[in-house]
């Protein structure tokens, strides 16, 4: 039995080492030489805790290796982006160019997974998508006789992947009933948690169904914090209070929400049904709104600096990690540095070696460390909690301008 696993992203990566850790033999395929190089090395490129040792360890065992081109293989999953467009739609290019590939490799019997989060009806897109290109594996009717098609949707928290890959529970959704076991055997072998078999569409809409659930709740928080903010009223506070209550489980407040999942999958669903998804159109827009208030805020209190000096802590998209994607905290500094070009914005962000051009290219922002960054600011915006943020001697603040996104010194 060999599992080729194609995109070795934050998830294709880490799913393609816990399953060689088993002893199946792997083949991951990824169009990026740079990253098959470094993973035939053992090394892990991205940050993620604990993962280089289980990578290493597989990479030397010779269970998995990587290449550019995509092998035959008893078995398919298919991790490669899924990013929206700007009608919110998605975009299957990364899906299709999968696809092909794997489509060429076919002999009949073998199985294929899509793993990347997908609006509804998507697997079967695929699957239609691979039997046009090979009508040989097609029965007269048009239905797949003899190549099985499933989506099982990654559910793992970046910064938690060691331990939510083997313990999280798995909608698996067969295009058909005899691909859902098959995919559920296929996960079976890494996986502890509860394998729960549907169809594929409600294996989709469950995926997007999750993430939209976190991002309403993080909406609800992010309009009581704007709420606080008027009424005068500690929102860390009144949450925790709140959240006493055997019912109530709000989340917290922030920034924003970023990060290419939490800020994109309701965007599916809003897509797919634009007349009645308006609870979840509406959190979206409340979360993409706060960036700016934030902005607004720190500009209101900039005002009576001439050329006031910004220590912006943190701009990955949360707390200790180097992920910048759909980052609202670099997206923060971005706008202050933007509309004050006589600021001089100094972002702290222990995770990152370097700034992102969007930063780097903007003359008043630089790279510092959080102590100098602190003592020479007039106003201190923490914007990430990263755990060593946490540790910032308060007598350091003393004195400063304080706005503080994520109730880390309240
Ligand atoms: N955030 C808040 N307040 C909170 C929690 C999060 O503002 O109380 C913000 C974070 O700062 C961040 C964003 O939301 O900017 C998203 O962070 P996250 O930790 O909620 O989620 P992700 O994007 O890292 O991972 C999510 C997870 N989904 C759920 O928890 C329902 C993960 O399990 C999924 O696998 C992942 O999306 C994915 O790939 O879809």
């Amino acid at each position: 039995e060999t599992v080729s696993v194609v995109g070795l992203g934050y998830i294709g990566l880490p799913t393609a080492a816990f399953i060689a850790s088993k002893g199946i033999r792997v083949i991951g395929v990824d169009v990026n030489e740079r990253f098959v190089e470094r993973i035939n090395r053992g090394e892990v490129p991205f940050f993620e805790p604990d993962f280089e040792a289980t990578l290493a360890g597989v990479v030397s065992m010779g269970s998995l290796t990587a290449q550019t081109t995509t092998p035959h293989a008893d078995a398919y999953i298919v991790a490669v982006p899924t990013p929206f467009q700007h009608d919110y739609s998605v975009d299957t290019k990364y899906i299709k160019a999968a696809a092909k590939s794997i489509a060429e490799q076919l002999k009949g019997g073998e199985l294929v997974v899509l793993e990347s989060t997908s609006p509804p009806g998507t697997t079967e897109e695929m699957a239609q998508f691979i039997l046009d290109a090979r009508p040989d594996l097609t029965d007269a009717d048009g239905k797949p006789n003899s190549v099985y098609f499933a989506h099982a949707p990654e559910r793992v928290l970046p910064g938690r992947i060691m331990i939510e890959m083997a313990e999280n529970d798995r909608v698996i959704g067969g295009v058909t009933p005899i691909a859902g076991q098959m995919a559920r055997d296929l996960y079976a072998t890494f996986s502890n948690g509860k394998l729960l078999v549907t169809d594929a569409r409600t294996a989709e809409m469950a995926k997007l169904t999750e993430n939209s659930f976190r991002d309403v709740n993080i909406a609800f928080a992010n309009e009581l914090s704007i709420i606080c903010d008027k009424l005068g009223i500690d929102v860390w506070e009144l949450i925790e209070l709140s959240n006493h209550h055997p019912r109530v489980n709000i989340l917290q407040p922030g920034p924003g929400v970023g990060g290419h999942c939490i800020a994109v999958d309701p965007w599916f669903i809003v897509a797919a049904a634009p007349e009645e998804a308006k609870l979840i159109r509406w959190a979206r827009e409340i979360n993409d709104s706060k960036p700016r208030y934030v902005v607004d805020k720190v500009l209101t209190k900039a005002a009576r600096f001439k050329a006031p000096v910004i220590a912006a802590l943190g701009i990955a998209f949360k707390a200790d990690i180097d992920d910048l994607r759909e980052s609202p905290s670099l997206e923060i500094v971005r706008q202050l540095a933007a509309e004050m070009p006589d600021a001089s914005v100094r972002v702290v962000e222990p995770n990152v070696e370097a700034l992102p051009v969007r930063l780097s290219e903007l003359p008043n922002v630089q790279l510092q460390d959080a102590e100098s960054a602190i003592a020479e600011a007039d106003i201190v915006v923490m914007l990430v909690d990263h755990s060593p943020f946490k540790r910032i001697d308060r007598e350091a603040l003393q004195e400063k301008v304080l706005i503080d996104t994520k109730g880390v010194w309240r």
